[in-house]
Parts: structure tokens; sequence; C-alpha cells
């Protein structure tokens, strides 16, 4: 590729990575040729006019408009079309897609605890398959952290409270480096890991080898009974509370009349703050368990709801 001919330059390791470094090499241009004219001009009139030149300085020309209106739409025009590119490409890398291989990760200080839907858990590594979409749910347990893979040109926020998604697919195998771009504290700089792209058999045989108590929805289910949700959630219970089944992907009615698609935020926010999204024709009696599940048990619940979605996996 041409890129590898520039010195210095690693070229990216994802599928938009050269869309991310053809945008960096664009406004790299376009800054070096403003700054070019800028010190060009400068230069000339400077040397044109010193002190101990006797140039012409006494016919002064009329102020004319047909240069301001020029040149100030010639940077309009241009700046904006720099801001289209960069949203364009800002919009696609953010909009996770969802057919894609979900991972959850949990940002704390400091570290990177990564779950996979099996139930294999890493800390500071993140092994994935080469070729294949992989959609990252993030989210942290304390204070903003960032998420940052350079060989990947993706670096996305992770701010406690609500969950981030992003989108990645490797193109070459290889370790590549995962950092913390947000100062989070006393060992923000160590908070570092690797991302591990194997091919699909090597990544397949990986999964095989981890230690695992079932895939993450039945962790989630265990969760699930232990918490009490099952209590009312469940088959006999006095209380009345919707079923979960299905739940994942449809649209819900609220009882302030707007409707939410039960995304992961929503089942997220159910479990938290079930005053803020009552399911229209239920009594909010469901209490908050804000403080009594961490990030990664939230991740489980969530996955056991998804779960439920397609009826297929994890009966409790
Ligand atoms: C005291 C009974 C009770 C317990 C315990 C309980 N819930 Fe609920 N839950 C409800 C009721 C009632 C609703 C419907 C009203 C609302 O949205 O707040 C609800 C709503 C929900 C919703 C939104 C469902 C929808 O159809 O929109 C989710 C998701 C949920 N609960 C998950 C859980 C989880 C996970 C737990 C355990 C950590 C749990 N609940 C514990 C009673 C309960
Ligand atoms: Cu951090």
């Amino acid at each position: 590729m041409w890129r590898n001919w520039i010195p210095f330059w690693h070229s990216g390791a994802s599928s938009y990575g050269g869309d991310v470094d053809l945008l960096f090499i664009g406004l790299l241009t376009v800054s070096l040729l403003v700054t070019a004219l800028l010190f060009t001009l400068l230069l000339t009139f400077a040397i044109c006019y010193r002190a101990t030149r006797d140039a012409d300085r006494g016919h002064r020309i009329k102020k004319s408009w047909h240069w301001e209106v020029g040149w100030t739409t010639a940077t309009f025009v241009a700046f904006l079309g720099l801001f289209v590119w960069g949203a364009t490409l800002y919009l696609r890398i953010f909009e996770a897609p969802d057919h894609a291989l979900s991972i959850y990760v949990v940002a704390k200080q400091w570290m990177w605890k990564a779950q996979h839907p099996g139930g294999q858990r890493e800390i500071n590594e993140l092994h994935i398959p080469v070729d294949r979409t992989v959609r990252l749910t993030l989210a942290s347990q304390d204070v903003i952290h960032s998420f940052f893979v350079p060989a990947f040109r993706v670096k996305h926020d992770v701010v406690p409270g609500r969950y981030q998604s992003l989108w990645f697919k490797a193109e070459r195998t290889g370790v590549f480096q995962l950092l913390c771009a947000e100062f989070c504290g006393t060992d923000h700089s160590a908070m570092t890991g690797r991302i591990v792209v194997m091919k699909p058999d090597d990544y397949t045989r990986w999964l095989s080898q981890q230690d695992v108590d079932g895939t993450l929805a039945a962790q989630g289910s265990a969760l699930f009974r232990e918490l009490g949700c099952s209590g009312c959630h469940m088959g006999t219970s006095t209380v009345r509370a919707p079923h979960l089944d299905g739940l994942y992907g449809r649209p819900v009615p609220l009882a302030d009349g707007r409707v939410v698609v039960a995304d992961e935020r929503y089942i997220r926010d159910s479990i938290l703050q079930p005053r803020a999204e009552v399911a229209a024709g239920y009594d909010p009696v469901m209490p908050s368990f804000a403080g009594r599940v961490d990030e990664e048990g939230l991740i489980k619940l969530v996955a056991y709801i998804k779960s439920l979605a397609n009826g297929a996996e994890a009966k409790p």
C-alpha cells in the first residue's frame, strides 16, 4: 500500500484504518497549504516593503470586496468539506453494526476486564478473531477512561453510568497495543493491555482452553435468582411484573406515553433506576439495584435477558 512508503508511517490494522489515515492526511495537507500560503505572503511583503527599500508606498489601492468575499467563501467551503468528510467517517465508526461478535469490556482503576459471550474472561488482554466484525460494549466501574487502540485507529471514552459501544474489524493477525487515553488516577499510565488478533481456528482453540463457569448468559441467570429478580419476574410471583422473554430489541411502551427500544442501555437503566422508565401497565414497585450489583454483574444480567430474546440459551 502507498502509505507503507511514507517513513515512520504504520498503516492501520482495522477495516476503517485506511479511511482515518486518509482524513488525517487530508487535514495535514490543507493545514500545510494554508501555512505555506501565509508564510509566502508574509515573507514576500516583509522583503519587498522592508524599511530600507524605496518601494512605491504612495498609491494606496482601494479595498476590493472581490478578494474579501472570495477568500472567505473559499475557506468556508473548504472547511465545511472537511467537516462533512470527518462527520461521515465518525458516524460510520461509532454506529456499531448489529451482526457482530459481541464482547463486553469493563474499565476500572486500573485495568481492562473483558467478558466473552461464552463466559471467558480476561484482564488487560483481548483475544479476537481476524476479519470478523467485533462489537464492544464498554462500561466503567469508576471514573472516565478511554479505550484507545492506535493500530485500529479507534479511541472511545468510557464514561461511568452508561454503556458505549464501538466496533472494529481487524485485518491482520498480531498483537496490538491497548491504552487508556484519559487521565484516570495514579496508575493511569499502567492501564495498558494487548489486543491479540488470531486466525479463526486459533481463536476457537483459545476460547475452548479457558476456564469458564457457564456462558455469560448462564452466569446472568444464576445472578438473576441470587438477587431475587426471579421472585417477581418469573412464574408464580404475586407481584405483577413483566415477563422478560423476548424483551430485548422490542419497543416498550412506557407509563409516561413514550416508547423506547429495549436495548442494552434500557435493560441496564431498568435495573439501576427502575423509576426513570416504568413499563406501561405496571406499578413502579421494582427496587433499585444500584450499589448491589457492579458493572460486571450488570453485564451478566444484560446478557441473560438478551439471551431470552431468542429463547435458545440459558434456561433458568
Ligand atoms: C419487587 C419485584 C421486582 C424485583 C425484585 C425486580 N423487578 Fe424488575 N420489574 C418489576 C416491575 C413491577 C417492573 C415493571 C415496572 C417498571 O418498569 O419499573 C419491572 C421492570 C423490569 C424491567 C423492564 C421490563 C420491561 O418490560 O420494560 C427489567 C429489564 C427488569 N425489571 C429487570 C429486573 C432485574 C434484572 C431484576 C433483578 C436484579 C429485577 N428486575 C428485580 C418488579 C421487580
Ligand atoms: Cu483509565
